[in-house]
């Protein structure tokens, strides 16, 4: 049998003066909370270093590249690696990735319970635009300053568990979880940046971002019975809301922890990975109840297309 403490480590909000320093500082102290609790496997939000800095409209490439890690860990996240060593706790963190090529992805990394990374993430699905949008009452420009990720879905067997990395808008789509699900996956971290509002459709509240959330998340983990772990980066950022609603779920899909603030707040679950056997074996199990052979449209496809 395989458990594991699960932990979320929801980050308030970080402002575009913080430094580095004080935001590492901040996700230590989340570590240390989440060590004497038990936590074995820590999940912090996408983008955890910096403020959600799509949200500016920048041209100059050092502006830009300021929000960005050359490598990682560095001098600033040493501590934390150091610190989950020490503590013996599992991490994952997101982060804004700048390759010795000068290429710009939104990642992830996953570490054992020694510190050494074992695992990277690059986001596949950027939501927002490359342009400013005046029409937007706030931009989202993550196609502007992220490539969608080359890495694929992957998963890696760490602390026991089959664990898979995702990255904010990625839990909205089915695509990314059933690719998980196929290598067996039995936990899937995914960290978000949500903001409160959407920036074209003001009718759409923060009840409504909420509910999407967490039916994306809990459809994720009950359709491919595996658990799933979503935590933001909340609170308000220079002026712009981004919403909470960090959760732990289990392979049936039920909530089993709740963020209740927009502050920096730990969930967590202990987490029995034998629970995902059943969903597999029977009404999950892929290799008995799929059937392939019509769902070509699926990757042949890109856009909808109305033939009727
Ligand atoms: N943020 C948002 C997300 O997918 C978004 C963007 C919000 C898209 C709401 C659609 C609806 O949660 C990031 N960073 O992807």
């Amino acid at each position: 049998m395989v458990q594991l403490v699960v932990g979320g480590a929801q980050m308030g909000p970080i402002q575009h003066a913080d430094s580095r320093q004080v935001v590492v500082a901040r996700m230590i102290a989340l570590l240390e909370a989440a060590a004497a609790r038990g936590v074995e496997m820590l999940v912090y939000p996408e983008l955890a270093l910096t403020t959600f800095f799509p949200r500016w409209y920048m041209e100059d490439e050092a502006e830009i590249d300021a929000f960005f890690e050359r490598e990682m860990p560095n001098g600033a996240t040493a501590p934390l690696f150091e610190r989950a060593r020490a503590l013996g706790v599992a991490i994952t963190f997101g982060y804004a990735e700048l390759t010795p090529e000068g290429r710009r992805f939104n990642t992830s990394i996953l570490t054992d319970r020694a510190g050494a990374i074992v695992g990277k993430y690059r986001k596949i699905h950027l939501p927002g635009h490359s342009e400013y949008d005046p029409e937007r009452t706030h931009q989202h420009l993550e196609k502007r300053y992220f490539e969608p990720g080359d890495l694929g879905f992957r998963v890696w067997r760490n602390a026991g568990v089959v664990m898979g990395m995702a990255i904010c808008n990625d839990r909205r789509w089915p695509e990314t979880y059933r690719c998980l699900g196929l290598q067996g996956v039995e936990l899937v971290t995914i960290g978000y940046n949500t903001p409160s509002a959407n920036g074209q459709q003001s009718s759409e509240g923060l009840e409504k971002r909420l509910f999407h959330s967490d039916l994306s998340l809990q459809a994720g983990a009950y359709q491919n019975a595996t658990y799933v772990v979503g935590v933001a980066k909340a609170g308000i950022e220079d002026g712009h809301p981004l919403m909470g609603g960090s959760i732990i779920v289990d392979p049936d899909g039920f909530v089993l922890a709740r963020a209740a603030t927009e502050e920096d707040e730990l969930i967590l679950a202990a987490c029995d990975f034998d629970k995902c056997a059943f969903g597999k074996t029977t009404i999950f199990d892929f290799a008995r109840h799929r059937r392939t052979e019509h769902y070509s449209r699926i990757t042949a496809q890109t856009g909808m297309q109305v033939e009727v």
